[in-house]
């Protein structure tokens, strides 16, 4: 017998004033047109799509020098946040398409929300080569993609995005993999506050099926919701070259889909972010298209069933 599948929500962030360059903000579309709805109707869910968000800028918040476009990214995250946790509390599953990585402060805050009212702690896998734990004290840039973790986390200092009374995630139920690419504050600060970091070392010595399975072990045994964050430069650059911010020696097309077979399998996968994809920078959909297969595959597509793993 198979899983009920919930109901999914595909939620468009055309963002891309968190990344400090143009392009991101084509994302929604080109996931659109390599078609991740049809894949995911392909395998039996219903899929509803939300459309894009499309938020005026937020003028209560300030214009900050070392968050650079608070007033935008603000506006996105804060819809982000209200639908995510809407569409989770009835029951659904939000997919969300990206847009650069800032829009984690609200699909994670949403989901947050979600987690605590129904009284499950709140996991997030952070797929990515950068750790993105800046706060406006510690970035190099200013961008706010480089600091979402820090923020759904309680840790980085911004103009009030969301009332104060919002659930944060703890950072020790952060799992950070792929990693290659860390400022050196934002390297303390990942160490100081307990992250779990498996960065590329990690994965070349222990292989991406031991430590997923170890992170799929501690959300179970915590009877965990758990959020996927994929940012397109999790992967090596010649597997998706569509992303601002390459980095080399990332993870291959097959390590990728065994994370996103062995967290099907799992059945603990409350939520999705694909991120960072820019169609500007790619070579003719090559990215998109692999998003849509990582997608599929989290969501069940299979070369052949496998008798599922032992809790
Ligand atoms: N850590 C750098 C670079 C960066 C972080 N995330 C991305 N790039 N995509 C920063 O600006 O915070
Ligand atoms: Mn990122
Ligand atoms: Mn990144």
């Amino acid at each position: 017998t198979e899983a009920a599948k919930p109901p999914i929500t595909l939620i468009g962030v055309p963002m891309e004033e968190g990344s400090g360059r143009r392009g991101a903000a084509m994302g929604p579309a080109a996931l659109r047109i390599a078609g991740i709805d049809t894949a995911l109707q392909d395998l039996g869910y219903a899929v509803t799509d939300n459309g894009d968000i499309r938020p005026v800028p937020a003028r209560d918040l300030p214009a900050l020098r070392n968050a650079l476009n608070l007033q935008m990214v603000g506006a996105f995250v804060r819809e982000l946040e209200a639908k995510t946790y809407e569409v989770a509390s009835k029951g659904g599953l939000p997919i969300i398409l990206g847009g650069d990585h800032a829009l984690s402060m609200g699909s994670v805050a949403g989901m947050a929300r979600h987690a605590a009212e129904v009284g499950r702690p709140l996991f997030v896998l952070w797929l990515d080569a950068h750790a993105d734990f800046n706060s406006p004290e510690t970035s190099p840039s200013g961008n706010m993609h480089g600091m979402p973790v820090a923020h759904f986390c309680g840790r980085a200092e911004f103009a009030p995005i969301f009332p104060a009374d919002r659930p944060f995630v703890e950072p020790s139920h952060v799992y950070q993999l792929g990693i290659r690419s860390v400022d050196p504050q934002e390297r303390e600060l990942v160490r100081d506050n307990g992250v779990n970091v498996f960065d590329m070392r990690a994965i070349d010595e222990s292989g991406v099926g031991a430590i997923v399975n170890r992170i799929i072990d501690n959300v179970r045994a915590a009877n965990g919701l758990l959020h996927v964050s994929f940012d397109v430069d999790f992967l090596d650059p010649d597997v998706a070259p569509g992303v601002g911010t390459t980095v080399p020696g990332g993870a291959t097309f097959r390590e990728a889909h065994l994370i996103m077979e062995l967290l099907c399998d799992s059945g603990l996968v409350s939520s999705l972010d694909l991120v960072e994809l820019n169609p500007f920078l790619d070579d003719r959909g090559k990215s998109a298209r692999v998003l849509v297969e990582m997608t599929a595959s989290l969501f069940g597509r299979r070369i052949f069933d496998r008798p599922t793993r032992a809790a």
